[in-house]
């Protein structure tokens, strides 16, 4: 049995962010029914091809375990159809731009109309108020919610990070949100809004930046390289390069072959419980008791001396060897991995983090797989559907049509190309 079973997921999500929230509730056993326009489909499926006339690694890789029906949702028998999703489903996820479902005719008022039990999650650029009516793509999310401004160096422009924060963080956020309104409804057997904007949620993981904001207005944030570079601060947090966002200091440093491999380094902590432990690695020994070295609050203006030392040391050795030395004797480091060398990592295979899929159209690519372990739930990942490949299996089984009703809602056009 999975954690979700019996659970009806009207997915009409689109691109990233909704996508990642249906994908999880789909590996934790949601049956989630993808409603795509006829045709056409989610935009992704088309984006960023590598395959020709196959679907995209963007959306194979956020749609797995879902089901796939073509409906036109703007045409009067596709309204019927989707009315009809409406009153069997359990949850509403949708992502499309502020009004859209509105102007479909599907306002929450009329959801409600059609199935007070049902969660409708939906997820916004921004909350209500001035910017309500935007469009917003992963990079406006974390620009506008602090992130960017805290990214990259300090003599630098501001940075996106890699992470899809934005989308697939939010994506996260709308899936909580939804597992807690049905746990909800399991008491008050009433559905409910969940809504998600990204700007909050790119704050919401932002938040220790929020926490450095409000601790500047009593003194200068002394763990900061800045601080001890004598450098002064100014009326925001400011961009922290890779120094560590707790009360350590750490760095990136570069390791043996970081001449020719741009990822060889490694995260490298000088945590205060292992100072004696770390000048010892690195033959500094006499840091251990040196005056102005021996207490942490003596080294803050001296991070770049430490540093240069530790790196001395760890060009010396890879990556990987800076690792077995040092977690042994508990220095918090870890190696900069590359994308390439995650998808040849054994250990993540093994617990399903990453995962080889066949796809009919494309072939066997790698995907992420669920990164969240339930005991009791086991994850299968089902590569993603072909555009309409369940609309008729959604049709007639979960909504029950049949015979010339079923003649009917095909011949209107309204769910694109039928093949039973
Ligand atoms: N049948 C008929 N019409 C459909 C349909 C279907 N099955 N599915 C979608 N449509 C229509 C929508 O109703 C909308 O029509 P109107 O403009 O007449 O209301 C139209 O398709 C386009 O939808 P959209 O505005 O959501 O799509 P877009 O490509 O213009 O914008 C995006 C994309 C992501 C910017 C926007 O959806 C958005 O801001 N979403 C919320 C924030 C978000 O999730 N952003 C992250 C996306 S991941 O990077």
């Amino acid at each position: 049995m999975k954690a979700l079973e019996g659970i009806k997921i009207l997915d009409f999500t689109h691109v990233q962010s909704g996508p990642t929230c249906t994908q999880l509730l789909g590996w934790f056993g949601a049956d989630v029914i993808k409603v795509e326009r006829p045709g056409v489909g989610d935009a992704t499926r088309k984006q960023l091809i590598d395959v020709p006339d196959a679907d995209s690694l963007y959306f194979t890789m956020l749609n797995h375990n879902k089901r796939s029906i073509e409906l036109n949702s703007k045409n009067e028998t596709g309204k019927e159809v989707l009315t009809r999703l409406i009153e069997e489903c359990d949850v509403l996820v949708e992502n499309f731009a502020p009004g859209a479902l509105d102007r479909m005719g599907f306002t929450w008022e009329r959801i409600q109309e059609i199935n007070p039990k049902l969660i409708m999650a939906s997820i916004k650029g921004f909350g209500p108020g001035k910017y309500e009516d935007c469009k917003v793509y992963e990079n406006v999310a974390q620009c506008a919610g602090g992130s960017a401004s805290t990214t990259g160096f300090l003599d630098g422009p501001p940075l996106v990070t890699g992470a899809q924060i934005g989308d697939s963080g939010t994506g996260l956020h709308l899936c909580l949100g939804i597992v807690t309104a049905l746990f909800q409804r399991e008491k008050t057997g009433r559905g409910q809004k969940v809504s998600c904007a990204m700007q909050d949620s790119v704050l919401n993981l932002a938040r220790v930046k929020l926490r450095d904001q409000q601790r500047l207005a009593v003194g200068p944030l002394k763990e900061y390289s800045q601080f001890g570079e004598g450098v002064p601060f100014g009326d925001a947090t400011p961009r922290a390069g890779n120094d560590s966002g707790g009360g350590q200091p750490g760095r990136i440093l570069k390791c043996k072959g970081w001449e020719q491999d741009p990822n060889a380094y490694t995260y490298f902590i000088v945590q205060a419980a292992v100072w004696e432990k770390v000048c010892d690695v690195i033959g500094k020994p006499e840091w251990k008791t040196r005056e102005g070295y021996a207490k942490p609050p003596e080294r803050l203006d001296k991070l770049n001396e430490i540093f240069a030392a530790v790196e001395d040391w760890t060009k010396t050795k890879t990556k990987y060897e800076v690792m077995e030395i040092c977690n042994p004797l508990d220095i918090p480091v870890g190696p900069i991995l590359s994308m390439k060398e995650i998808s040849e990592d054994e250990g993540l295979f093994a617990t399903g983090t990453m995962v080889k899929v066949d796809h009919p159209e494309r072939g066997e690519y790698l995907s992420v797989g669920c990164p969240i372990k339930l005991s009791d739930s086991e994850v299968d990942v089902v590569r993603s559907p072909l555009l309409g490949e369940h609309t008729h299996e959604v049709l007639s089984d979960v909504l029950g049509y049949s015979g010339d009703d079923l003649k009917r809602v095909i011949d209107s056009g309204a769910v694109g190309e039928v093949k039973a």
